[in-house]
């Protein structure tokens, strides 16, 4: 018989690789040395480091799928997922930044850009040199992007873009911005555009006074008749499946993620309740508090496991929308529960930063609501079961 071990339950670490340990120790161990120290300070002042760009870059953690040749490192998506676990253990808003940039604009580059914009962008963004935002959400466009009004108008030579984005991540410190817009030389057709920071008629305003996710930087796209060449189209996908097929790898990440910012959770929440003596005992040795800890620990390997399989899926090609749906929807709505029942086992302790189970469970608000928020992931299900879209 094996011996059990709470942090494990289910023997995770026998199911990777050797290589995917070997990414996730790197990853770990960077979150646990240099961006832990950063954290309350930055979360309490509204501050994003540039810096954290460079240095993810230097250990290949940013678009560590894309191949060696584009800057990346070809790591698995599950070595994907432990990254975002590691870094997300410390800050969902640290583990935005780097799946934006992982996901959003070096996936889309890669998959759908022409070779001239896969040598120009991908070793920058791969480095952290040049930082990146994707562009889907409009002012009344959040959960049905189809609805956007921002245009791509042809011109000679180009196009003319115009319109706006809102809560972009990393858009105020960007120097490259996947935009997407109906195109009115494709049909009306959603194109994707890479356009460039210092483009006249561009901005990109910050986001003020977030109360979740303020170690990112969020902000606006003001897109004021921007004119880009043809190159700056990316050639090789048309339709929302663009936009889609970017979010399925950010979503994956994410079910992975918000399991890391969970796990702290539950690990403080279980060290509060042996340090902590109320009516003559620990509060570990209540039955409420012991039940608390194993549904922590229940949601949290069973939601692992589940992101491992749609991982290994994914790294067989044998994935579906849907298989991503699942676990994003359920592992981030788990971790929510888990941060505020953490917040609440901390008593008074639990709402001073220096605690941090209230800035995980302040930063999964956002988490439940971006890449499809928890109830629209609820309706591709339930579309998938019925077929019947009930949007
Ligand atoms: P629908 O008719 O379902 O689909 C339109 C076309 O897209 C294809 N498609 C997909 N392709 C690949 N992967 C997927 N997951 C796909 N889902 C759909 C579909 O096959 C179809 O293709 P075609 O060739 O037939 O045209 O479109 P709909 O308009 O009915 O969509 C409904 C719905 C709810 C599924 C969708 O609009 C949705 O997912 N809404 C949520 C929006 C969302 O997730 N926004 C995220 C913005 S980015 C962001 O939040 C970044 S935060 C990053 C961070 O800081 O970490
Ligand atoms: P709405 O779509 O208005 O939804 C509001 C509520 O209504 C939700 O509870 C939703 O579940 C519910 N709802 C919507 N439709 C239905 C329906 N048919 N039936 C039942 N309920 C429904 N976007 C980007 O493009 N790029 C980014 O980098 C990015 N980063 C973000 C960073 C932050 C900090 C935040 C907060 C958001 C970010 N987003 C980004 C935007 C995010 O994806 C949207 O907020 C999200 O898709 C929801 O859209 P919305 O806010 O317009 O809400």
């Amino acid at each position: 018989m094996a011996k059990f071990d709470w942090a494990d339950p289910f023997l995770l670490e026998d199911q990777l690789t050797g290589d995917e340990r070997m990414v996730r120790d790197t990853a770990a161990q960077y979150a646990q040395e240099k961006l832990q120290p950063r954290v309350i300070e930055a979360f309490a002042n509204e501050t994003t480091d540039t810096e954290i760009f460079r240095e993810m870059g230097a250990l290949g953690l940013l678009g560590p799928t894309i191949p060696a040749e584009y800057g990346g490192v070809g790591a698995s998506y599950v070595a994907y997922g432990l990254v975002a676990r590691e870094v997300e253990r410390v800050d969902s808003g640290y583990r935005s930044m780097m799946s934006v940039q992982s996901s959003l604009v070096m996936y889309p580059i890669h998959a759908y850009g022409s070779e001239e914009q896969r040598h120009k962008y991908l070793p920058k963004l791969a480095t952290g040199e040049w930082i990146g935002c994707f562009g889907l959400t409009e002012p009344d466009a959040g959960s049905d992007p189809g609805a956007m009004r921002t245009r791509a108008e042809k011109i000679d030579g180009g196009y003319r873009i115009s319109g706006s984005k809102t809560w972009i991540s990393n858009a105020p410190i960007a120097d490259v911005f996947v935009v997407w817009a109906k195109s009115d030389a494709h049909g009306g057709a959603i194109r994707g555009f890479v356009l460039e920071k210092g483009m006249k008629g561009l901005s990109a305003p910050k986001i003020e006074g977030k109360l979740s996710l303020r170690a990112s930087i969020t902000g606006m796209l003001m897109l004021d008749g921007v004119e880009v060449g043809e190159e700056a189209l990316l050639p090789n996908v048309s339709g929302l499946k663009g936009p889609f097929g970017c979010l399925n790898r950010a979503r994956y990440g994410i079910s992975w993620g918000s399991l890391g910012a969970a796990e702290f959770c539950f690990h403080a929440a279980r060290q509060y309740g042996l340090d902590r003596k109320q009516f003559g005992r620990p509060l570990a040795a209540t039955q409420l508090y012991q039940k608390k800890l194993a549904d922590m620990m229940t949601d949290i390997a069973l939601g692992l496991q589940a992101s491992l399989r749609v991982g290994r899926l994914m790294d067989e090609g044998r994935f579906a929308p849907e298989m991503i749906s699942i676990v994003k929807r359920n592992n981030v709505g788990k971790a929510l529960d888990i941060a505020r029942a953490a917040r609440d086992m901390h008593g008074g302790n639990g709402i001073s930063g220096e605690y941090q189970v209230m800035r995980h469970a302040m930063n999964l608000e956002t988490v439940n609501t971006y890449e499809g928020a928890h109830d629209v992931h609820a309706l591709i299900l339930g579309r998938a079961i019925t077929d019947i879209p009930a949007f």
